[in-house]
């Protein structure tokens, strides 16, 4: 379906304000033709962001991971013309037309470079938000890490050092979505993208249901000793309780910002697009399995579970 059918959205791709020479940069195009094989062999479509002008279809999309202080470019590259994406980098603070929220901006047509700063180390996503609450759904979504500026393993200045690092994004399927086209719902239809019934619950782009428990983008194999920084992200739309599977963890960081003390926990709480970094020190080796449950928005009760385990030597 052509970008002419569509409503609220504003093609655009102006040149960058005030643009200088980065100190890193990214490059990133778009495929809609991805598709995720779940456990009971149902290929769900996907769609995503590709790095550079790579073909492939990796979900989550490919990670961005700058040190603090830096200047960074997003190179967009909206290939295909026949849609409209922007990338949102969630959690950072740019000018407006860096901010990639279509509805104060533009929606990219065509190519633009997203300026923006890492001013604080910690644990983001990014994602398109053009037709958001689809666009999110269909997987358009990639880590974004800010490491201190010596680039040390913690999670940001004055952390503890890791020696293990987990990222496990939790998210949901209503796999009744994962046919709409990419405008679905903008001229004002009901395509019941306000009914949300997930079918599919996922870690990292896998299925929880079982192939989470041992896949490595989710999986963390580590030894007794060692110190595991998990940063969890809320990639999805209902509320998850995540129970750390009999081990105690600590809270250090919320939203790309440091807590004023640890918080120690053995689950936690989360609501859509939050971002927890969570340290933990076991001592006795053992199979610790983690369950990401995912709760009704009024009621709380659990409408899905994935699971996946901390595998310590
Ligand atoms: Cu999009």
């Amino acid at each position: 379906m052509g970008m002419g059918t569509a409503c609220y959205v504003y093609p655009g791709a102006p040149a960058t304000p005030g643009i200088v020479t980065p100190d890193i940069s990214f490059d990133r195009g778009v495929y809609m033709n991805g598709s995720v094989t779940m456990d009971d062999g149902r290929a769900i479509e996907v769609w995503g962001f590709t790095q550079g002008g790579m073909m492939g279809n990796q979900f989550p999309s490919p990670p961005m991971r700058v040190r603090e202080g830096q200047i960074v470019h997003t190179n967009f590259t909206n290939n295909g013309m026949m849609w409209l994406h922007t990338i949102h980098h969630h959690g950072i603070e740019p000018s407006t037309e860096n901010d990639g929220v279509g509805h104060t901006s533009f929606d990219v047509d065509g190519s633009y470079t997203y300026q923006w700063k890492a001013s604080n180390a910690g644990t983001y996503f990014y994602h398109c938000h053009t037709n958001t609450v689809l666009h999110a759904e269909m997987g358009m979504y990639g880590a974004l890490i800010i490491d201190p500026p010596d680039g040390s393993k913690r999670a940001f200045t004055g952390a503890p050092l890791y020696d293990v690092e987990a990222i496990w994004a939790c998210d949901e399927f209503d796999s009744s979505w994962h046919t709409l086209n990419w405008d679905a719902g903008t001229c004002g239809a009901d395509v019941g993208l306000n009914d949300m019934r997930p079918d599919y619950f996922i870690i990292s782009g896998v299925d929880g249901a079982s192939s989470a428990l041992t896949d490595t983008r989710a999986a963390v194999s580590m030894n007794a000793g060692q110190a595991l920084l998990v940063r969890y992200i809320n990639a999805g739309y209902t509320p998850q309780r995540i129970n750390f599977g009999g081990l105690s963890g600590d809270v250090i960081a919320s939203d790309g910002r440091p807590l004023p003390n640890a918080v120690p926990a053995t689950s936690w709480k989360s609501t859509a697009a939050e971002r927890y970094d969570i340290m933990f020190y076991p001592t006795t080796p053992g199979i610790y399995e983690v369950t990401v449950e995912y709760l009704h928005w009024v009621t709380g009760a659990v409408i899905g579970t994935a699971r996946t385990r901390i595998n310590v030597n």
